[in-house]
Protein backbone atom coordinates (compact mmCIF):
# COMPACT_ATOMS: atom_id res chain seq x y z
CA UNK A 1 0.00 0.00 0.00
CA UNK A 2 1.67 3.40 -1.12
CA UNK A 3 -0.27 5.26 1.90
CA UNK A 4 -0.71 4.50 4.85
CA UNK A 5 -1.22 6.14 8.61
CA UNK A 6 2.09 5.74 10.89
CA UNK A 7 0.69 5.90 14.04
CA UNK A 8 2.41 9.01 16.30
CA UNK A 9 1.75 10.10 20.02
CA UNK A 10 -0.90 12.50 19.44
CA UNK A 11 -1.17 13.78 23.11
CA UNK A 12 0.17 15.69 25.51
CA UNK A 13 -0.74 16.31 29.53
CA UNK A 14 -1.88 19.37 31.19
CA UNK A 15 -0.89 19.71 34.73
CA UNK A 16 -2.51 22.18 37.62
CA UNK A 17 -2.12 21.34 41.54
CA UNK A 18 -3.42 24.75 43.43
CA UNK A 19 -5.63 26.66 41.05
CA UNK A 20 -6.03 30.43 41.43
CA UNK A 21 -7.91 30.29 44.25
CA UNK A 22 -5.85 28.14 46.12
CA UNK A 23 -7.79 25.02 45.83
CA UNK A 24 -5.71 22.45 45.92
CA UNK A 25 -5.80 18.92 44.55
CA UNK A 26 -4.80 16.32 47.11
CA UNK A 27 -3.97 13.40 45.24
CA UNK A 28 -1.27 15.56 43.17
CA UNK A 29 0.21 17.81 45.81
CA UNK A 30 3.75 16.82 46.53
CA UNK A 31 5.50 15.81 49.74
CA UNK A 32 7.44 18.96 50.62
CA UNK A 33 8.47 19.47 53.93
CA UNK A 34 7.77 23.02 55.78
CA UNK A 35 10.78 24.17 55.89
CA UNK A 36 11.36 23.26 51.96
CA UNK A 37 7.84 25.35 51.12
CA UNK A 38 9.03 28.15 53.36
CA UNK A 39 12.45 28.11 51.66
CA UNK A 40 10.18 28.63 48.10
CA UNK A 41 8.22 31.04 49.37
CA UNK A 42 11.03 33.55 50.37
CA UNK A 43 12.76 33.58 47.07
CA UNK A 44 9.50 34.13 45.33
CA UNK A 45 8.74 36.83 47.37
CA UNK A 46 12.69 38.19 47.49
CA UNK A 47 12.71 38.18 43.21
CA UNK A 48 9.07 40.06 43.84
CA UNK A 49 10.47 42.33 45.83
CA UNK A 50 13.47 43.05 44.35
CA UNK A 51 11.79 43.55 40.92
CA UNK A 52 9.45 46.12 42.47
CA UNK A 53 12.49 48.20 43.96
CA UNK A 54 14.75 47.88 40.88
CA UNK A 55 11.44 49.37 38.60
CA UNK A 56 11.54 52.12 41.67
CA UNK A 57 15.11 52.49 40.83
CA UNK A 58 14.83 52.94 37.22
CA UNK A 59 11.85 55.47 37.45
CA UNK A 60 14.28 57.64 39.46
CA UNK A 61 17.23 57.01 37.17
CA UNK A 62 19.39 55.14 39.32
CA UNK A 63 19.16 52.11 37.10
CA UNK A 64 19.00 50.93 33.58
CA UNK A 65 16.28 49.01 31.33
CA UNK A 66 15.47 45.81 32.49
CA UNK A 67 12.78 42.92 31.99
CA UNK A 68 10.96 42.26 34.69
CA UNK A 69 9.99 39.15 36.40
CA UNK A 70 6.87 39.54 38.56
CA UNK A 71 4.74 36.91 37.65
CA UNK A 72 7.32 34.97 36.54
CA UNK A 73 7.92 33.06 40.07
CA UNK A 74 6.48 30.16 40.08
CA UNK A 75 7.74 28.88 36.73
CA UNK A 76 11.42 29.99 37.79
CA UNK A 77 11.34 28.44 41.81
CA UNK A 78 8.73 25.74 40.82
CA UNK A 79 11.86 24.23 38.16
CA UNK A 80 15.09 24.92 39.76
CA UNK A 81 13.87 23.53 43.18
CA UNK A 82 14.46 20.18 41.97
CA UNK A 83 18.40 20.55 40.63
CA UNK A 84 21.42 20.05 42.94
CA UNK A 85 24.42 22.98 43.67
CA UNK A 86 26.08 20.81 40.86
CA UNK A 87 24.23 21.20 38.17
CA UNK A 88 23.46 23.67 35.56
CA UNK A 89 21.50 26.50 35.55
CA UNK A 90 21.09 28.01 32.37
CA UNK A 91 18.31 31.27 32.82
CA UNK A 92 17.16 33.36 29.93
CA UNK A 93 16.31 36.88 31.67
CA UNK A 94 13.22 36.81 34.13
CA UNK A 95 13.95 34.07 36.24
CA UNK A 96 15.28 36.13 39.21
CA UNK A 97 13.47 33.39 42.19
CA UNK A 98 15.69 30.80 40.36
CA UNK A 99 18.76 32.58 40.49
CA UNK A 100 18.63 34.06 43.79
CA UNK A 101 17.57 30.47 44.95
CA UNK A 102 20.79 29.45 43.18
CA UNK A 103 23.35 31.51 45.22
CA UNK A 104 23.28 34.86 42.73
CA UNK A 105 23.79 38.19 45.20
CA UNK A 106 20.92 40.89 44.79
CA UNK A 107 24.37 42.69 43.66
CA UNK A 108 24.36 40.75 40.31
CA UNK A 109 21.19 42.00 39.45
CA UNK A 110 21.35 45.76 40.14
CA UNK A 111 24.69 46.19 38.75
CA UNK A 112 23.84 43.89 35.34
CA UNK A 113 20.94 45.81 35.16
CA UNK A 114 22.88 49.19 35.18
CA UNK A 115 24.95 47.91 32.37
CA UNK A 116 28.54 46.54 34.42
CA UNK A 117 29.27 43.40 33.40
CA UNK A 118 30.45 42.79 36.92
CA UNK A 119 27.23 42.05 37.43
CA UNK A 120 27.31 38.65 35.56
CA UNK A 121 29.81 37.08 37.40
CA UNK A 122 28.96 34.38 39.15
CA UNK A 123 29.53 33.70 42.79
CA UNK A 124 32.49 31.05 43.49
CA UNK A 125 30.23 27.18 43.54
CA UNK A 126 27.50 28.66 41.30
CA UNK A 127 26.93 26.14 38.34
CA UNK A 128 25.04 28.88 36.67
CA UNK A 129 25.15 30.99 33.14
CA UNK A 130 24.56 34.39 33.81
CA UNK A 131 21.62 36.14 31.82
CA UNK A 132 21.32 35.99 28.18
CA UNK A 133 19.89 38.77 26.16
CA UNK A 134 20.16 37.35 22.73
CA UNK A 135 17.08 35.33 22.63
CA UNK A 136 17.07 31.58 22.99
CA UNK A 137 20.87 31.46 21.93
CA UNK A 138 21.28 29.93 25.71
CA UNK A 139 19.30 26.90 24.29
CA UNK A 140 22.07 25.69 22.35
CA UNK A 141 24.32 26.46 25.74
CA UNK A 142 22.65 24.02 27.30
CA UNK A 143 22.18 21.74 24.83
CA UNK A 144 26.04 21.71 24.95
CA UNK A 145 26.84 21.62 28.43
CA UNK A 146 24.11 18.04 28.29
CA UNK A 147 26.07 16.51 25.78
CA UNK A 148 29.65 17.18 27.81
CA UNK A 149 27.81 15.93 30.89
CA UNK A 150 27.12 12.32 28.97
CA UNK A 151 31.01 12.70 27.62
CA UNK A 152 32.28 12.89 31.12
CA UNK A 153 29.77 10.55 32.46
CA UNK A 154 28.64 13.10 34.84
CA UNK A 155 25.28 12.68 35.96
CA UNK A 156 24.58 16.38 36.51
CA UNK A 157 21.17 17.44 35.12
CA UNK A 158 21.00 21.23 33.06
CA UNK A 159 17.98 23.32 33.24
CA UNK A 160 17.16 26.54 30.28
CA UNK A 161 14.45 28.80 30.14
CA UNK A 162 12.90 30.49 27.35
CA UNK A 163 10.07 32.39 26.20
CA UNK A 164 7.12 31.84 23.67
CA UNK A 165 8.72 34.19 21.19
CA UNK A 166 12.25 32.59 21.33
CA UNK A 167 10.64 29.25 20.83
CA UNK A 168 10.19 30.63 16.84
CA UNK A 169 13.99 31.05 16.94
CA UNK A 170 16.02 29.04 14.71
CA UNK A 171 18.66 28.51 17.91
CA UNK A 172 15.76 26.73 19.98
CA UNK A 173 15.43 24.31 16.92
CA UNK A 174 18.66 23.53 17.01
CA UNK A 175 18.97 23.07 20.40
CA UNK A 176 16.18 20.63 21.10
CA UNK A 177 16.83 18.37 18.17
CA UNK A 178 20.84 18.07 18.87
CA UNK A 179 19.54 17.96 22.46
CA UNK A 180 17.29 14.62 21.62
CA UNK A 181 19.71 13.05 19.00
CA UNK A 182 22.34 13.26 21.73
CA UNK A 183 20.46 12.24 24.39
CA UNK A 184 21.58 15.45 26.50
CA UNK A 185 20.17 15.75 30.29
CA UNK A 186 18.86 18.71 29.42
CA UNK A 187 15.22 20.39 30.73
CA UNK A 188 14.00 22.67 28.82
CA UNK A 189 11.04 25.19 30.35
CA UNK A 190 9.25 27.43 28.32
CA UNK A 191 7.64 30.61 30.13
CA UNK A 192 4.64 30.87 27.43
CA UNK A 193 4.09 34.23 28.86
CA UNK A 194 1.80 34.68 25.55
CA UNK A 195 3.33 37.85 24.69
CA UNK A 196 6.55 38.50 23.07
CA UNK A 197 6.44 41.59 23.49
CA UNK A 198 3.80 42.96 22.04
CA UNK A 199 3.10 40.35 19.67
CA UNK A 200 0.64 37.43 21.06
CA UNK A 201 1.45 34.17 20.90
CA UNK A 202 -1.39 33.32 18.36
CA UNK A 203 0.52 35.43 15.86
CA UNK A 204 3.91 33.61 15.65
CA UNK A 205 2.08 29.87 15.27
CA UNK A 206 -0.74 28.09 14.76
CA UNK A 207 0.46 25.06 17.22
CA UNK A 208 -2.11 24.88 19.79
CA UNK A 209 0.63 24.19 22.16
CA UNK A 210 4.43 24.86 22.70
CA UNK A 211 4.62 21.52 24.86
CA UNK A 212 3.26 19.44 21.82
CA UNK A 213 6.57 20.27 19.59
CA UNK A 214 8.30 17.88 21.77
CA UNK A 215 6.60 14.83 20.16
CA UNK A 216 8.13 16.11 17.12
CA UNK A 217 11.53 15.90 18.69
CA UNK A 218 10.94 12.43 19.97
CA UNK A 219 11.08 13.78 23.57
CA UNK A 220 8.43 13.93 26.46
CA UNK A 221 6.37 17.18 26.83
CA UNK A 222 3.88 18.82 28.80
CA UNK A 223 2.11 22.03 29.92
CA UNK A 224 1.52 22.72 32.84
CA UNK A 225 0.30 25.93 34.92
CA UNK A 226 3.28 28.37 35.17
CA UNK A 227 1.72 30.25 37.87
CA UNK A 228 0.87 27.04 40.28
CA UNK A 229 4.49 26.38 41.98
CA UNK A 230 3.24 23.09 42.89
CA UNK A 231 2.44 22.01 39.44
CA UNK A 232 5.61 23.28 38.11
CA UNK A 233 7.73 21.55 40.59
CA UNK A 234 5.78 18.27 39.75
CA UNK A 235 6.24 18.62 36.36
CA UNK A 236 10.00 19.25 36.56
CA UNK A 237 10.82 16.65 38.94
CA UNK A 238 9.65 14.28 36.88
CA UNK A 239 11.86 15.57 34.17
CA UNK A 240 14.67 16.08 35.96
CA UNK A 241 14.75 11.96 36.93
CA UNK A 242 14.21 11.06 33.85
CA UNK A 243 17.31 13.05 32.71
CA UNK A 244 19.64 12.12 35.75
CA UNK A 245 18.72 8.39 34.90
CA UNK A 246 19.75 8.74 31.31
CA UNK A 247 16.63 9.58 29.75
CA UNK A 248 17.28 12.38 28.17
CA UNK A 249 15.96 15.54 27.40
CA UNK A 250 11.76 17.03 28.24
CA UNK A 251 10.46 19.83 27.48
CA UNK A 252 8.19 21.50 29.47
CA UNK A 253 5.73 24.70 29.03
CA UNK A 254 4.52 26.83 31.45
CA UNK A 255 1.65 28.60 30.79
CA UNK A 256 1.77 32.07 32.58
CA UNK A 257 1.72 36.22 32.52
CA UNK A 258 3.89 39.21 32.77
CA UNK A 259 1.95 41.16 35.04
CA UNK A 260 4.25 44.13 34.46
CA UNK A 261 5.34 45.54 30.90
CA UNK A 262 8.12 43.64 28.92
CA UNK A 263 10.80 46.00 29.98
CA UNK A 264 11.17 49.29 31.88
CA UNK A 265 11.37 50.89 28.45
CA UNK A 266 7.58 49.08 27.16
CA UNK A 267 3.95 50.31 27.86
CA UNK A 268 2.17 47.32 27.50
CA UNK A 269 -1.31 49.25 27.39
CA UNK A 270 -0.40 49.50 23.73
CA UNK A 271 -1.31 45.66 23.11
CA UNK A 272 -2.93 44.47 26.17
CA UNK A 273 -6.13 45.26 27.28
CA UNK A 274 -7.11 45.90 30.94
CA UNK A 275 -9.51 43.13 31.24
CA UNK A 276 -7.30 41.02 30.06
CA UNK A 277 -4.49 42.13 32.73
CA UNK A 278 -6.81 42.44 35.47
CA UNK A 279 -7.82 38.77 34.56
CA UNK A 280 -4.44 37.18 34.73
CA UNK A 281 -3.73 39.55 37.60
CA UNK A 282 -5.98 37.03 39.80
CA UNK A 283 -4.45 34.27 38.49
CA UNK A 284 -0.34 35.24 39.37
CA UNK A 285 1.69 32.80 41.55
CA UNK A 286 2.57 34.43 45.03
CA UNK A 287 -0.78 35.66 46.48
CA UNK A 288 -1.84 31.80 45.17
CA UNK A 289 1.10 30.14 47.01
CA UNK A 290 1.04 32.34 50.38
CA UNK A 291 -2.80 31.41 50.66
CA UNK A 292 -1.83 28.11 50.03
CA UNK A 293 0.71 27.68 52.84
CA UNK A 294 -1.85 29.98 55.17
CA UNK A 295 -4.60 27.10 54.72
CA UNK A 296 -1.45 24.12 55.41
CA UNK A 297 -0.58 26.38 58.89
CA UNK A 298 2.64 26.74 57.03
CA UNK A 299 2.92 30.44 57.23
CA UNK A 300 1.42 32.96 59.46
CA UNK A 301 0.97 36.46 59.60
CA UNK A 302 3.85 37.29 62.12
CA UNK A 303 5.75 34.94 60.13
CA UNK A 304 5.07 36.30 56.79
CA UNK A 305 5.82 40.42 58.18
CA UNK A 306 8.95 38.94 59.50
CA UNK A 307 9.97 37.44 56.15
CA UNK A 308 8.71 40.98 54.37
CA UNK A 309 10.92 43.02 57.02
CA UNK A 310 14.23 40.62 56.69
CA UNK A 311 13.75 40.88 52.96
CA UNK A 312 13.48 44.84 52.78
CA UNK A 313 16.27 45.06 54.88
CA UNK A 314 18.17 42.66 52.64
CA UNK A 315 17.53 44.94 49.66
CA UNK A 316 18.47 48.18 51.07
CA UNK A 317 21.93 46.75 51.95
CA UNK A 318 22.54 45.58 48.63
CA UNK A 319 21.01 48.56 46.97
CA UNK A 320 23.31 50.86 48.97
CA UNK A 321 26.18 49.02 48.57
CA UNK A 322 25.96 48.74 44.45
CA UNK A 323 25.73 52.51 44.96
CA UNK A 324 28.82 53.13 46.65
CA UNK A 325 30.40 50.49 44.40
CA UNK A 326 29.79 51.94 41.38
CA UNK A 327 31.09 55.44 42.30
CA UNK A 328 34.21 54.33 42.79
CA UNK A 329 37.05 54.94 39.95
CA UNK A 330 36.75 50.99 39.03
CA UNK A 331 33.31 50.96 38.26
CA UNK A 332 32.58 54.78 37.32
CA UNK A 333 35.48 55.07 34.07
CA UNK A 334 33.42 55.16 31.17
CA UNK A 335 36.21 54.19 29.73
CA UNK A 336 35.81 50.68 30.64
CA UNK A 337 33.30 50.33 28.42
CA UNK A 338 35.96 49.95 25.79
CA UNK A 339 38.57 47.79 27.50
CA UNK A 340 36.79 44.12 28.41
CA UNK A 341 35.40 43.17 24.81
CA UNK A 342 38.83 42.79 22.72
CA UNK A 343 42.21 41.34 23.79
CA UNK A 344 43.54 43.28 20.97
CA UNK A 345 41.30 46.56 20.52
CA UNK A 346 40.47 47.17 16.71
CA UNK A 347 41.83 50.10 15.53
CA UNK A 348 37.87 51.56 14.68
CA UNK A 349 37.58 51.29 18.59
CA UNK A 350 40.74 52.52 19.75
CA UNK A 351 39.81 56.35 17.94
CA UNK A 352 36.61 55.67 19.61
CA UNK A 353 38.10 55.61 22.84
CA UNK A 354 40.88 58.25 22.50
CA UNK A 355 38.38 60.61 20.98
CA UNK A 356 36.25 59.62 24.04
CA UNK A 357 39.26 60.31 26.77
CA UNK A 358 40.44 63.85 25.36
CA UNK A 359 36.36 64.62 25.66
CA UNK A 360 36.25 63.53 29.47
CA UNK A 361 40.10 65.00 30.11
CA UNK A 362 39.13 68.60 29.24
CA UNK A 363 35.46 68.00 30.91
CA UNK A 364 37.14 67.32 34.19
CA UNK A 365 39.77 70.01 33.39
CA UNK A 366 37.15 72.65 33.18
CA UNK A 367 35.03 71.01 35.91
CA UNK A 368 38.91 71.93 38.01
CA UNK A 369 38.94 75.50 36.40
CA UNK A 370 34.89 76.36 37.49
CA UNK A 371 35.98 75.08 41.11
CA UNK A 372 38.91 76.77 41.54
CA UNK A 373 37.62 80.10 39.97
CA UNK A 374 34.48 79.50 42.36
CA UNK A 375 36.54 79.35 45.37
CA UNK A 376 38.92 82.61 44.49
CA UNK A 377 35.09 84.35 44.03
CA UNK A 378 34.43 83.47 47.16
CA UNK A 379 37.70 85.02 48.55
CA UNK A 380 36.93 88.15 47.38
C1 LIG B 1 18.17 37.30 18.77
C2 LIG B 1 17.32 38.43 19.28
N1 LIG B 1 16.36 38.96 18.50
C3 LIG B 1 15.60 39.97 18.97
C4 LIG B 1 15.80 40.44 20.25
C5 LIG B 1 14.91 41.58 20.78
N2 LIG B 1 13.96 41.04 21.78
C6 LIG B 1 14.21 41.17 23.09
S1 LIG B 1 13.06 40.42 24.01
C7 LIG B 1 12.20 39.91 22.65
C8 LIG B 1 10.93 39.11 22.80
C9 LIG B 1 11.15 37.82 23.49
O1 LIG B 1 9.92 37.21 23.76
P1 LIG B 1 9.80 35.86 24.52
O2 LIG B 1 10.79 34.89 24.01
O3 LIG B 1 8.38 35.46 24.51
O4 LIG B 1 10.28 36.20 26.01
P2 LIG B 1 9.69 37.22 27.07
O5 LIG B 1 10.46 38.49 26.91
O6 LIG B 1 8.23 37.38 26.83
O7 LIG B 1 9.97 36.58 28.39
C10 LIG B 1 12.83 40.33 21.50
C11 LIG B 1 12.34 40.05 20.14
C12 LIG B 1 16.81 39.87 21.03
N3 LIG B 1 17.05 40.25 22.29
N4 LIG B 1 17.55 38.85 20.54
Amino acid sequence: MPRKPIPIPHQIDYLSILDENAELDTSLEPKLSKEELLTMYRYMLLARRGDERMLLMQRQGRMGTFPQSSGHEAVSMGSVFNINKNDWHVPAYREYAGCLYRGWKLENFFLYWNGFEEGARMPEGVNDLPFCVPIASQLLHAAGIGMAMNIRKEKQVVLTYFGDGASSEGDCHEALNFASVFQAPVVFICLNNQYAISVPVHKQMRNETIAQRAIAYGMPGIRCDGNDVLAVYVATKEAVERARNGGGPSLIEAVTYRLTPHTTADDPKKYRSDAEHQKWFLREPLGRFRKYLFNKKVLTEAEDARIEAEIDAEIKAAMQAVEQLTKTDEYANPLNMFDYLYHDIPPSLQAQRDELAKHLESKNAAKKASKSSGKSKQAH
